[in-house]
Protein backbone atom coordinates (compact mmCIF):
# COMPACT_ATOMS: atom_id res chain seq x y z
CA UNK A 1 0.00 0.00 0.00
CA UNK A 2 1.07 3.51 -0.48
CA UNK A 3 1.22 5.80 2.49
CA UNK A 4 0.25 9.55 2.15
CA UNK A 5 3.31 10.53 3.58
CA UNK A 6 6.03 13.04 1.09
CA UNK A 7 7.44 11.19 -1.54
CA UNK A 8 10.69 12.23 -0.85
CA UNK A 9 10.97 11.87 3.01
CA UNK A 10 13.43 8.68 3.09
CA UNK A 11 12.46 6.95 6.27
CA UNK A 12 9.59 5.15 6.41
CA UNK A 13 8.59 1.37 6.28
CA UNK A 14 7.80 0.58 2.65
CA UNK A 15 8.28 3.60 0.13
CA UNK A 16 8.11 2.50 -3.65
CA UNK A 17 11.43 3.30 -5.84
CA UNK A 18 11.42 7.36 -6.70
CA UNK A 19 12.41 8.20 -10.57
CA UNK A 20 14.71 11.07 -10.55
CA UNK A 21 14.56 11.98 -14.65
CA UNK A 22 17.54 13.65 -15.49
CA UNK A 23 17.75 16.85 -17.19
CA UNK A 24 21.41 17.82 -18.21
CA UNK A 25 21.70 21.38 -19.59
CA UNK A 26 25.52 20.41 -21.02
CA UNK A 27 27.10 20.74 -24.50
CA UNK A 28 28.69 17.40 -23.70
CA UNK A 29 26.80 15.50 -21.70
CA UNK A 30 27.75 11.47 -21.17
CA UNK A 31 24.74 10.13 -22.28
CA UNK A 32 22.38 12.44 -24.70
CA UNK A 33 25.18 14.07 -26.77
CA UNK A 34 24.31 17.40 -24.98
CA UNK A 35 20.30 17.27 -26.34
CA UNK A 36 18.66 19.47 -24.30
CA UNK A 37 21.74 22.13 -23.83
CA UNK A 38 19.87 25.61 -25.03
CA UNK A 39 17.09 26.24 -22.37
CA UNK A 40 13.85 26.11 -24.44
CA UNK A 41 14.90 22.46 -24.99
CA UNK A 42 15.94 21.86 -21.45
CA UNK A 43 12.52 23.63 -20.16
CA UNK A 44 10.45 21.46 -22.97
CA UNK A 45 12.95 17.96 -22.02
CA UNK A 46 11.83 18.95 -18.48
CA UNK A 47 8.50 18.87 -18.75
CA UNK A 48 8.90 15.61 -20.75
CA UNK A 49 10.56 13.74 -17.72
CA UNK A 50 7.54 15.75 -15.39
CA UNK A 51 4.40 15.03 -17.68
CA UNK A 52 5.50 11.52 -17.62
CA UNK A 53 5.66 10.93 -13.94
CA UNK A 54 8.99 11.89 -12.62
CA UNK A 55 9.03 12.35 -8.92
CA UNK A 56 12.16 14.41 -8.62
CA UNK A 57 13.54 16.54 -11.96
CA UNK A 58 17.63 16.42 -11.87
CA UNK A 59 19.24 19.12 -13.21
CA UNK A 60 22.78 19.65 -14.07
CA UNK A 61 25.05 22.01 -15.67
CA UNK A 62 28.29 20.37 -15.33
CA UNK A 63 29.39 17.64 -17.31
CA UNK A 64 30.94 14.32 -15.47
CA UNK A 65 31.98 12.26 -18.16
CA UNK A 66 34.91 10.10 -17.70
CA UNK A 67 37.50 12.83 -19.00
CA UNK A 68 35.49 15.88 -18.66
CA UNK A 69 36.74 19.40 -18.20
CA UNK A 70 35.46 21.87 -15.29
CA UNK A 71 32.97 23.97 -16.28
CA UNK A 72 33.33 28.00 -14.67
CA UNK A 73 30.76 29.00 -11.56
CA UNK A 74 29.38 31.95 -14.43
CA UNK A 75 28.09 29.07 -16.91
CA UNK A 76 27.02 26.54 -14.80
CA UNK A 77 24.88 29.04 -12.55
CA UNK A 78 23.58 30.82 -16.12
CA UNK A 79 22.77 26.79 -17.30
CA UNK A 80 20.74 25.69 -14.21
CA UNK A 81 18.98 28.70 -12.45
CA UNK A 82 16.99 29.43 -15.17
CA UNK A 83 15.81 25.97 -15.69
CA UNK A 84 15.25 25.31 -12.13
CA UNK A 85 13.12 28.09 -11.72
CA UNK A 86 11.16 27.15 -14.77
CA UNK A 87 10.22 23.63 -13.30
CA UNK A 88 9.69 24.52 -9.69
CA UNK A 89 6.86 27.06 -11.35
CA UNK A 90 5.26 23.88 -12.75
CA UNK A 91 5.24 21.98 -9.75
CA UNK A 92 8.36 19.80 -9.98
CA UNK A 93 10.45 18.45 -7.22
CA UNK A 94 13.74 20.09 -8.40
CA UNK A 95 17.38 18.66 -7.45
CA UNK A 96 20.24 20.47 -8.63
CA UNK A 97 23.61 18.11 -9.82
CA UNK A 98 26.49 20.24 -8.64
CA UNK A 99 29.35 20.19 -6.35
CA UNK A 100 29.78 24.13 -6.00
CA UNK A 101 27.94 25.44 -2.48
CA UNK A 102 27.35 28.68 -4.48
CA UNK A 103 25.32 26.81 -7.35
CA UNK A 104 23.77 24.76 -4.18
CA UNK A 105 21.99 27.99 -2.61
CA UNK A 106 21.16 29.76 -5.64
CA UNK A 107 19.31 26.73 -6.94
CA UNK A 108 17.65 26.28 -2.96
CA UNK A 109 16.69 29.81 -3.65
CA UNK A 110 15.12 29.65 -6.88
CA UNK A 111 13.21 26.48 -5.58
CA UNK A 112 15.25 23.29 -5.58
CA UNK A 113 14.87 20.98 -2.72
CA UNK A 114 17.89 18.20 -3.33
CA UNK A 115 21.29 18.74 -3.72
CA UNK A 116 22.86 16.19 -5.57
CA UNK A 117 26.62 15.97 -4.75
CA UNK A 118 28.37 13.62 -6.93
CA UNK A 119 31.63 14.26 -4.62
CA UNK A 120 29.48 14.11 -1.42
CA UNK A 121 30.96 17.09 -0.17
CA UNK A 122 34.56 16.24 -1.37
CA UNK A 123 35.19 18.94 -3.90
CA UNK A 124 34.53 22.18 -1.67
CA UNK A 125 34.29 21.36 1.82
CA UNK A 126 31.83 24.40 2.23
CA UNK A 127 29.15 22.35 0.74
CA UNK A 128 28.74 20.57 4.05
CA UNK A 129 28.07 24.08 5.87
CA UNK A 130 25.34 25.17 3.22
CA UNK A 131 23.46 22.37 3.50
CA UNK A 132 23.77 22.23 7.60
CA UNK A 133 22.02 25.49 7.13
CA UNK A 134 19.29 24.34 5.20
CA UNK A 135 17.71 22.09 7.18
CA UNK A 136 14.42 21.58 5.24
CA UNK A 137 16.65 20.06 2.55
CA UNK A 138 18.02 16.97 1.17
CA UNK A 139 21.39 16.25 0.01
CA UNK A 140 22.63 13.40 -1.98
CA UNK A 141 26.47 12.53 -1.35
CA UNK A 142 27.69 9.86 -4.05
CA UNK A 143 30.95 8.23 -3.48
CA UNK A 144 34.12 9.85 -5.73
CA UNK A 145 37.49 9.74 -5.48
CA UNK A 146 38.28 12.53 -7.78
CA UNK A 147 37.27 14.64 -10.81
CA UNK A 148 36.21 13.61 -14.09
CA UNK A 149 39.60 14.26 -15.49
CA UNK A 150 41.57 11.59 -13.99
CA UNK A 151 38.94 9.73 -12.11
CA UNK A 152 39.88 6.76 -13.82
CA UNK A 153 43.36 6.48 -12.65
CA UNK A 154 41.67 6.43 -9.19
CA UNK A 155 40.10 2.97 -9.01
CA UNK A 156 42.06 1.01 -7.46
CA UNK A 157 39.90 -1.17 -4.61
CA UNK A 158 40.75 -3.85 -2.39
CA UNK A 159 37.27 -5.01 -1.37
CA UNK A 160 35.08 -2.58 -3.47
CA UNK A 161 32.13 -2.87 -1.44
CA UNK A 162 33.47 -2.65 1.87
CA UNK A 163 35.62 0.32 0.45
CA UNK A 164 33.22 1.97 -1.23
CA UNK A 165 30.73 2.08 2.38
CA UNK A 166 33.68 3.02 4.54
CA UNK A 167 34.39 5.88 2.13
CA UNK A 168 30.60 6.65 2.54
CA UNK A 169 30.41 6.73 6.10
CA UNK A 170 33.64 9.20 6.11
CA UNK A 171 31.41 11.26 4.27
CA UNK A 172 28.27 11.17 6.39
CA UNK A 173 30.62 11.76 9.61
CA UNK A 174 32.15 14.95 8.07
CA UNK A 175 28.55 15.76 7.17
CA UNK A 176 26.81 15.49 10.16
CA UNK A 177 30.24 17.10 11.85
CA UNK A 178 29.72 20.30 9.70
CA UNK A 179 25.81 20.11 11.43
CA UNK A 180 23.86 18.15 8.44
CA UNK A 181 21.15 16.09 10.17
CA UNK A 182 20.60 12.95 9.53
CA UNK A 183 17.24 12.75 7.85
CA UNK A 184 18.91 15.40 5.25
CA UNK A 185 21.23 12.84 3.89
CA UNK A 186 21.04 10.02 1.16
CA UNK A 187 24.04 8.00 -0.12
CA UNK A 188 24.87 6.68 -3.61
CA UNK A 189 27.40 4.34 -4.56
CA UNK A 190 28.54 6.22 -7.77
CA UNK A 191 28.46 3.49 -10.34
CA UNK A 192 31.05 4.53 -12.93
CA UNK A 193 32.76 7.35 -10.77
CA UNK A 194 36.30 5.64 -10.46
CA UNK A 195 35.07 2.56 -10.94
CA UNK A 196 35.57 -0.21 -13.97
CA UNK A 197 32.96 -2.69 -15.43
CA UNK A 198 33.36 -5.24 -12.47
CA UNK A 199 33.52 -2.55 -9.58
CA UNK A 200 30.03 -1.33 -10.90
CA UNK A 201 28.83 -5.26 -10.90
CA UNK A 202 30.15 -6.21 -7.63
CA UNK A 203 28.01 -2.73 -5.73
CA UNK A 204 25.37 -3.35 -7.64
CA UNK A 205 25.26 -6.98 -6.39
CA UNK A 206 26.59 -6.06 -3.20
CA UNK A 207 24.22 -2.47 -2.13
CA UNK A 208 22.56 -3.90 0.89
CA UNK A 209 25.80 -3.84 2.40
CA UNK A 210 25.39 -0.35 1.69
CA UNK A 211 21.78 0.16 3.00
CA UNK A 212 23.25 -1.03 6.61
CA UNK A 213 24.78 2.01 6.60
CA UNK A 214 21.17 2.92 7.27
CA UNK A 215 20.46 5.79 4.98
CA UNK A 216 18.39 5.63 2.06
CA UNK A 217 20.31 4.54 -1.48
CA UNK A 218 19.86 6.40 -4.85
CA UNK A 219 21.60 4.47 -7.63
CA UNK A 220 22.13 5.88 -11.39
CA UNK A 221 23.33 3.40 -13.69
CA UNK A 222 21.03 4.84 -17.11
CA UNK A 223 23.22 4.52 -19.99
CA UNK A 224 26.36 3.78 -18.49
CA UNK A 225 29.25 2.19 -20.58
CA UNK A 226 29.41 -0.66 -18.49
CA UNK A 227 25.92 -1.51 -19.31
CA UNK A 228 26.95 -1.18 -23.13
CA UNK A 229 30.06 -3.17 -22.80
CA UNK A 230 27.50 -6.32 -21.49
CA UNK A 231 24.76 -5.90 -23.86
CA UNK A 232 26.82 -4.64 -27.14
CA UNK A 233 25.01 -1.22 -26.86
CA UNK A 234 27.65 1.37 -28.26
CA UNK A 235 24.91 4.01 -28.49
CA UNK A 236 24.21 5.12 -25.24
CA UNK A 237 20.09 5.37 -26.02
CA UNK A 238 20.32 1.46 -26.82
CA UNK A 239 21.41 0.90 -23.18
CA UNK A 240 17.76 1.54 -21.79
CA UNK A 241 16.76 -1.77 -21.48
CA UNK A 242 19.55 -3.36 -19.78
CA UNK A 243 19.05 -0.02 -17.70
CA UNK A 244 15.25 -0.50 -17.33
CA UNK A 245 16.37 -4.19 -16.39
CA UNK A 246 18.36 -3.08 -13.20
CA UNK A 247 15.52 -0.72 -12.19
CA UNK A 248 13.21 -3.41 -11.81
CA UNK A 249 16.04 -5.41 -9.33
CA UNK A 250 16.32 -2.19 -7.54
CA UNK A 251 12.63 -1.87 -6.81
CA UNK A 252 12.51 -5.06 -5.71
CA UNK A 253 15.14 -4.31 -3.17
CA UNK A 254 13.62 -1.07 -2.31
CA UNK A 255 16.27 1.02 -2.85
CA UNK A 256 14.77 4.86 -2.52
CA UNK A 257 15.49 6.18 -5.90
CA UNK A 258 17.33 5.37 -9.63
CA UNK A 259 18.26 8.30 -11.94
CA UNK A 260 17.07 7.50 -15.52
CA UNK A 261 17.26 9.51 -18.57
CA UNK A 262 13.72 8.05 -19.48
CA UNK A 263 11.00 8.35 -16.86
CA UNK A 264 7.89 6.01 -18.01
CA UNK A 265 9.10 3.23 -19.07
CA UNK A 266 10.82 2.89 -15.01
CA UNK A 267 8.00 4.32 -13.54
CA UNK A 268 5.80 1.50 -15.20
CA UNK A 269 8.48 -1.20 -14.09
CA UNK A 270 8.34 0.24 -10.59
CA UNK A 271 4.35 -0.09 -10.64
CA UNK A 272 4.75 -4.21 -11.30
CA UNK A 273 7.20 -4.87 -8.72
CA UNK A 274 5.29 -2.63 -6.28
CA UNK A 275 1.92 -5.15 -7.51
CA UNK A 276 3.73 -8.39 -7.49
CA UNK A 277 5.36 -7.66 -3.89
CA UNK A 278 4.06 -4.82 -1.70
N1 LIG B 1 25.83 10.01 -12.60
C1 LIG B 1 26.07 11.05 -13.41
C2 LIG B 1 25.79 12.36 -13.00
N2 LIG B 1 25.26 12.61 -11.78
N3 LIG B 1 24.45 11.81 -9.72
C3 LIG B 1 24.21 10.79 -8.88
N4 LIG B 1 23.68 11.03 -7.65
N5 LIG B 1 24.48 9.49 -9.24
C4 LIG B 1 25.01 9.17 -10.44
O1 LIG B 1 25.25 7.97 -10.70
C5 LIG B 1 25.30 10.24 -11.36
C6 LIG B 1 25.00 11.57 -10.94
C7 LIG B 1 26.68 10.81 -14.77
O2 LIG B 1 25.71 10.40 -15.69
P1 LIG B 1 25.05 11.39 -16.80
O3 LIG B 1 26.19 12.06 -17.53
O4 LIG B 1 24.27 10.46 -17.66
O5 LIG B 1 24.18 12.38 -16.10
Amino acid sequence: MMSNQSPIDGRQDHQRTLVMGILNVTPDSFADGGEHFDFEDAVRHGHKLFDEGADIIDVGGESTRPGAERVSLEDELHRVIPVITELRELGAIVSVDTMRPEVAKAAISAGATIVNDVSGGLADPLMAKVIAGAPDIQYVAMHWRGHSKNMQNLTSYDEVVRDVKNELDDRVSELLQAGVAPEQIILDPGIGFAKDSEHNWALLRGLERLQLLGYPLLVGVSRKRFLGELVGAEVPADRDHATLAITSDLARREVWGVRTHSVKPHRDAIEVIEELYY
